[in-house]
């Protein structure tokens, strides 16, 4: 029997529904600019929180009692079976995972290959019996204690091999399962002192991983977008890939910038001290962006707590930069969000994918309109009207500070601040959130 017995499938009966069931501001079949409410948010469910994990925390262990918790690889093909019963449920078009999340670790890496090559086989058969597809796969390269001083930038080239053929590994599975996209989170790749660390030989090691990674998805034909998912801290005190801007600088420096873009997620930039609208802006200008990891922080932690998004106003400014840079391509909504660990019931993961959709769905609208109304951009447009007159626009191409020094001294320069309209303009995002 499922263990989700008794759930149906979710539908939308509108905002003034008292169903906890139903989705009040996600219709996935609404059309909004000639595209599906579906095809904007490309929603995707975390197989790692959301069948994997445990629900233990640093204080406690396990509090969840599923029956696919196991070893085995039938644990695993149960679990794959939950999932499949939990989409069917949401009805979302993706989904994503880790290696680790979907197979029962191996007694050596050949075991563990093959275990991974069969529940792959069996992902396959249930996907083409309908459900959603893959919005991308991953490598665990970080809970495994082999990993614990990194797998890139591990001080020890055998563990380098290890990440490096269980990247292959993943990049098959993503591959055969038709993934849209291939992430890597360096989990690890980081450092806790400078005491025993060798910054710039990781970061090499780091950046000849990703070249060997992209050249290997290229080799086999792998289509999709290859992505690095930027996070300053946790588990490691100083990750490498601590921002967009920092993975930016980082692919540059490897000839990367036209190969691989970000994922970027709601609460790691929240950890880089940005809001999550400017990681997505900053990545956008940058030509860089991919997809997004939708959760939240807890403000008052300073850690990545994971939970389920559930600020209109927070999510509505990020969908606006989303649809700036000319909304989600190849990327999606990827829920990478946990239950808090009090939630034990299979109606707690519906709930909360509900809830998580409804306030993405409701912010998207909003974000929607407050572009098709226009006043926003063109106060933004206007606070840069004068770069398009006069002299203005050859400040930029073949000025030099003499010239530059002589037409200041000649016409008496005497430039008069203007207002930056603030406050106007949040009052005029609340219009639309509030
Ligand atoms: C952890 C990361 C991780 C990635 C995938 O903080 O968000 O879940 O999304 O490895
Ligand atoms: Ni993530
Ligand atoms: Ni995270």
């Amino acid at each position: 029997m499922s263990y989700f017995a008794g759930i149906h499938p979710i539908t939308y009966e509108g905002p003034e529904t008292d169903n906890p069931l139903a989705f009040r501001h996600y219709n996935p079949s609404e059309v909004i600019g000639g595209k599906t409410m579906a095809e904007h948010l490309r929603f995707a469910v975390a197989w790692w929180h959301s069948f994997a994990w445990e629900g233990g925390d640093p204080f406690g262990g396990q509090t969840f009692q599923r029956p696919w918790f196991g070893p085995t690889v039938d644990h695993a093909r149960a679990k794959a079976d939950a999932a499949f019963d939990l989409f069917a449920i949401l009805g979302q078009p993706y989904f994503c995972f880790h290696d680790a999340d979907i197979r029962p670790e191996g007694a050596d890496f050949a075991e563990t290959t093959r275990n991974l090559e069969t529940i792959v086989d069996y992902i396959a058969e249930k996907m083409a019996a309908g459900g959603p597809r893959l919005l991308w796969g991953t490598a665990n390269l970080f809970s495994h204690r082999r990993y614990m001083a990194g797998a890139a930038t591990n001080p020890d080239p055998d563990v380098f091999a290890y990440a490096g053929a269980t990247i292959k590994t993943c990049i098959d599975a993503t591959h055969r399962l038709g993934g849209e996209n291939y992430v890597l989170w360096g989990g690890r790749e980081g450092y806790e002192t400078l005491l025993n660390t060798d910054l710039a030989r990781e970061r090499q090691q780091a950046g000849r991983m990703l070249c060997m990674a992209v050249d290997y998805a290229r080799k086999i034909g792998f289509k999709g977008a290859i992505l690095i998912e930027p996070k300053p801290q946790e588990p490691t005190k100083h990750q490498y890939d601590y921002d967009v801007a920092t993975v930016y600088g980082f692919l540059k420096d490897f000839g990367l910038e036209g190969e691989v873009k970000v994922n970027i997620e709601q609460g790691h930039a929240i950890l880089a001290g940005h809001s999550f609208e400017h990681e997505i802006a900053l990545a956008a200008a940058l030509g860089i962006f991919g997809s997004i990891d939708m959760n939240r922080n807890d403000y008052q932690s300073g850690w990545d707590t994971d939970q389920f998004p559930n600020n209109t106003p927070e999510v509505t400014l990020a969908y606006y930069e989303i649809l700036k840079a000319g909304g989600l391509r190849t990327g999606g909504t990827n829920f990478d969000a946990k239950l808090r660990r009090q939630s034990l019931d299979a109606e707690d993961l519906v709930a909360a994918h509900i809830g998580g959709m409804d306030v993405c769905a409701a912010g998207f609208k909003r974000a929607y309109a407050m572009l098709q109304e226009g006043t926003l951009e063109a106060a933004r447009h206007a606070r840069y009207a004068k770069w398009g007159e006069g002299d203005a626009p050859a400040l930029l191409t073949h000025a030099t500070l003499d010239t530059i020094h002589d037409r200041v001294v000649r016409e008496g320069l005497d430039p008069q601040p203007v207002s930056g309209r603030q406050e106007r303009l949040e009052n005029l995002v609340n219009r639309f959130t509030g």
